[in-house]
């Protein structure tokens, strides 16, 4: 039966559990992105716990295509107070979604349970802090950075090229001392990655599983359903359901997603039908 450690919390993965997606960068909508709505955040915050997710990834700087840097302070700024409140909101493990070891040990030391890093730690330190700590890791793929990931995406096989970034990834962080138990793989899906590349790394998750981790998958809402069907960010709900669906069959063990409730009940649905038995 997998498992997921983190902290002195432990995730069971019998079933898929379902991360919510907390972004802590401003809105470029309404305050033409100088500042981030904290009521706004804290609201969204009870509501991920109220609508059923098991983590919530907190993120301070944007990874979408094209996104630019953000500066350490300011990443800290956004985070460190919606950890501290997400920490007196409920029961959920709290991931923070970051690629900067001094962002890492700051959230761990406020009260987050696991790093969610779509650098998979090879920025300098990175391991360091994670080796230091007994939080949970996930290990994202990614081909490039994030401001010009998607400019040229180009593999000879794309599968078994993530798989072995993976596999490396993961055997750097048990040759640090970290265990196993604490890591999940993700094939970071749209990150310097085109729609065919995207589809054959879901068709391909069952070699992913087979590196060891559980799997974490991410496709809520991105391009590539658009591109599949057509349709706005916002108008992606359905895709990207039947999408999720379609990872837990290939094995993925978390969904990272934004919309929590519907993604938790069309789970237990699947899931219920799948065991034959309800919860
Ligand atoms: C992921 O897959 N993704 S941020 C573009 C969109 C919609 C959504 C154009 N962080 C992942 O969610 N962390 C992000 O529409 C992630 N896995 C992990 N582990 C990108 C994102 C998005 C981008």
């Amino acid at each position: 039966m997998q498992r997921l450690r983190c902290g002195t919390r432990e995730l069971d993965l019998a079933r898929p559990c379902v991360m919510g997606i907390l972004n802590a960068t401003p809105d470029s909508f309404s305050d033409g992105g100088r500042f981030l709505d904290r009521s706004a955040a804290n609201r969204r915050i009870d509501e991920i716990i109220a609508e059923g997710a098991d983590i919530i990834d907190i993120g301070g700087e944007s990874t979408r295509p094209g996104a630019t840097a953000v500066g350490t302070n300011e990443e800290m700024d956004r985070v460190l107070p919606l950890v501290e409140q997400a920490r007196g909101a409920g029961d959920i493990l709290i991931s923070v979604d970051t690629m900067k070891p001094e962002v890492m040990s700051a959230a761990l030391a406020a009260g987050a349970d696991m790093i969610n890093d779509v650098n998979a730690l090879r920025a300098p330190g990175a391991l360091e802090v994670i080796a230091a700590s007994n939080a949970g890791v996930c290990l994202m793929h990614m081909q490039g950075t994030p401001r010009a990931m998607q400019d040229d995406p180009r593999y000879g096989d794309v599968l078994a090229e993530v798989t072995e970034f993976l596999t490396e990834r993961v055997r750097a962080c048990t040759s640090s001392g970290i265990a196993q138990e604490r890591l999940l793989v993700d094939p970071g899906l749209g990150f310097g990655k085109d729609l065919s590349h995207n589809l054959q790394l879901m068709a391909g998750l069952p070699r992913i599983q087979e590196i060891g981790p559980p799997v974490l998958v991410g496709l809520s809402r991105k391009t590539m359903i658009g591109k599949l069907l057509n349709r706005e960010p916002h108008e992606r709900l359905f895709g990207s359901l039947g999408g999720a669906l379609a990872a837990v069959c290939a094995g993925a063990a978390v969904l990272r997603v934004h919309d929590v409730a519907a993604t938790v009940e069309a789970l237990t649905v699947f899931q219920a039908c799948r065991i034959g038995t309800a919860p």
